[in-house]
């Protein structure tokens, strides 16, 4: 046991100067969870497993402290004085601290970091997206339903022309964004720079026949820094402005590869892939954190979007309360997490502006797309936006992905609560009977069979390629094969 990192009751914490996290931890044997509690708020923050010598006042008083334990849920929250963050906004730094050593604790048999809260002077260190949601609406002029996107696929092995053709065909149908598949980058069957011509060259020629703007992420992840700066310079030469996103797998590329993009390039929509997440969220996992956790440090961290899972409705682990939350948190300039309710503000959240604002957010929520401060701040320069839009944390994308088709895109939309998202669908689009400009037209048609409240059946009586898509999917879709993982999934949707 580390008594100095135990305050429980204490209220300091509270004071503006700590990041709140929250940690399931169940201990092996006979140790408590204070006991485990005051040992992972050492190694997370100034201690070892012994007591050194060598500790100051000064380090003493930026040990974490846990400041209350919940038995029952056998809960342990732990506060850390953010000033001992590296400076200047760095993401990484935090979840090495909170996210790292204390997951190889071998007393520990469960560790999950489940929700963190940020005050508003911490939210003032860190950058937030600068290009949002709004901006893509107001590029396609898309602000009645959600973006409706594609991946292309196969995942990896068209050449360059032949990918350009699929995108071509998504975006002839209706479809308003393609993007990479996470591991599409430069291989000697696609080579980066010509695909990126083919994608330009194929958007003209969408854009002329359908007169829409369309858009397409890049993924930019790369062996290092310099290539992923050269490929995202290569793509800002090619492409027109807005045109274009930046995705990064955030998870294998890392952290500051998120971060370098966001600062290098914050003009353009940052896309984070999550490839790889699962090997801490999901809720099999007793070490890891929750998506919620991910998203929240990804809307810090300045991504434009980010996935946050299909609720279990698509073909991932996904838990619908986790999934649907961060979704939420990652959207709202206050919203509910799984412990702590959180103010994007960068302001005390007493402040009127703030107050006013979530007011409004609250009375437009679900009622179609809506931006918060930053909509009417329209056409100033970014900057110039980030500040006079009081100082708020801009809001992150849910990016809907995995396993959905047009069918489930109306239970899902039932499930999240807001058209405020983009949807991507690959096997959902390509495996069409009729292929995928019938694809991208069937998930057009559900999303509008769904905005008239008429069912997906009677809508397609109308509609051919939704009607071959709701024959096709009910047989082969991601519904016709659900596991039945409920004794892990709890069906529960969020408050
Ligand atoms: C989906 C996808 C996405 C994952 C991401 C794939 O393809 O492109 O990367 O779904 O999952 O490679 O599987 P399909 P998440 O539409 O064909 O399933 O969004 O949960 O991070
Ligand atoms: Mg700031
Ligand atoms: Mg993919």
């Amino acid at each position: 046991m580390q008594e100095q990192y135990l305050y429980l009751g204490d209220t300091e914490v509270f004071n503006g100067h700590y990041m709140l996290a929250v940690f399931k931890l169940v201990p092996y044997g006979d140790i408590t969870i204070e006991d485990a509690a005051s040992e992972v708020a050492a190694e997370s923050s100034t201690g070892s497993n012994l007591k050194v010598g060598t500790r100051t006042n000064y380090s003493m008083g930026i040990d974490a402290r846990v400041y209350k334990i919940d038995k029952e849920n056998q809960l342990a929250y732990i506060a850390y004085p953010w000033s001992m963050f590296d400076r200047g906004g760095n993401v990484q730094n935090i979840l090495t601290f909170i996210a790292g050593n204390v997951f190889g604790m071998s007393e520990l048999k469960e560790c999950k970091l489940l929700d963190v809260w940020f005050p508003s002077q911490m939210l003032d260190q860190y950058d937030g997206p600068s290009v949002t949601l709004d901006d893509m609406r107001e590029y396609l002029n898309n602000y009645d339903r959600p973006v409706l996107g594609t991946i292309i696929k196969p995942k990896i092995g068209l050449t360059s022309t032949e990918y350009a053709e699929v995108c071509y065909d998504f975006w002839v149908g209706g479809g308003d964004f393609v993007k990479n598949d996470e591991p599409q980058a430069d291989q000697v069957f696609s080579p980066f720079e010509k695909m990126v011509d083919s994608v330009r060259e194929a958007m003209d020629r969408a854009e002329d026949v359908t007169g829409h703007t369309k858009i397409h992420s890049f993924n930019v992840s790369a062996a290092d820094f310099d290539t992923m700066l050269k490929r995202g310079d290569y793509i800002s030469s090619v492409m027109k402005p807005g045109s274009y996103a930046f995705l990064v797998d955030g998870i294998t590329a890392g952290w500051s590869a998120v971060q370098t993009i966001r600062r290098h390039f914050p003009h353009v929509f940052l896309h984070y892939h999550r490839a790889g997440h699962g090997a801490f969220t999901r809720a099999e996992n007793p070490i890891g954190y929750s998506v919620l956790v991910l998203s929240k440090f990804a809307r810090l961290a300045g991504a434009s979007g980010i996935h946050t899972g299909t609720a279990g409705i698509g073909k991932m682990a996904g838990d619908a309360k986790d999934d649907i939350t961060a979704a939420h948190a990652i959207l709202k300039l206050k919203s509910k997490g799984h412990y702590f309710d959180q103010v994007w503000s960068e302001i005390p959240e007493s402040d009127f502006d703030i107050v006013a604002e979530i007011e409004k957010e609250a009375a437009l929520w679900g009622k179609g797309a809506h931006g918060i401060a930053m909509s009417r701040l329209r056409g100033l320069d970014m900057t110039m936006q980030r500040k006079m839009s009081w100082r708020t944390i801009n809001k992150t994308a849910p990016i809907i992905s995995g396993g959905l088709n047009p069918v489930l895109l109306p239970e899902f939309l039932d499930t999240i609560g807001t058209i405020d998202f983009i949807t991507t669908m690959g096997g959902g689009i390509h495996s069409h009977p009729s292929g995928t400009k019938a694809g991208a037209t069937a998930v057009c048609q559900a999303y509008d069979a769904w905005k008239q409240e008429v069912k997906l059946e009677e809508y397609a009586k109308e509609h051919k390629e939704l009607d071959e898509a709701v024959k096709f999917f009910n047989k082969h879709g991601t519904q016709a094969h659900r596991v039945d993982n409920s004794e892990v999934y709890k069906v529960d949707k969020p408050a």
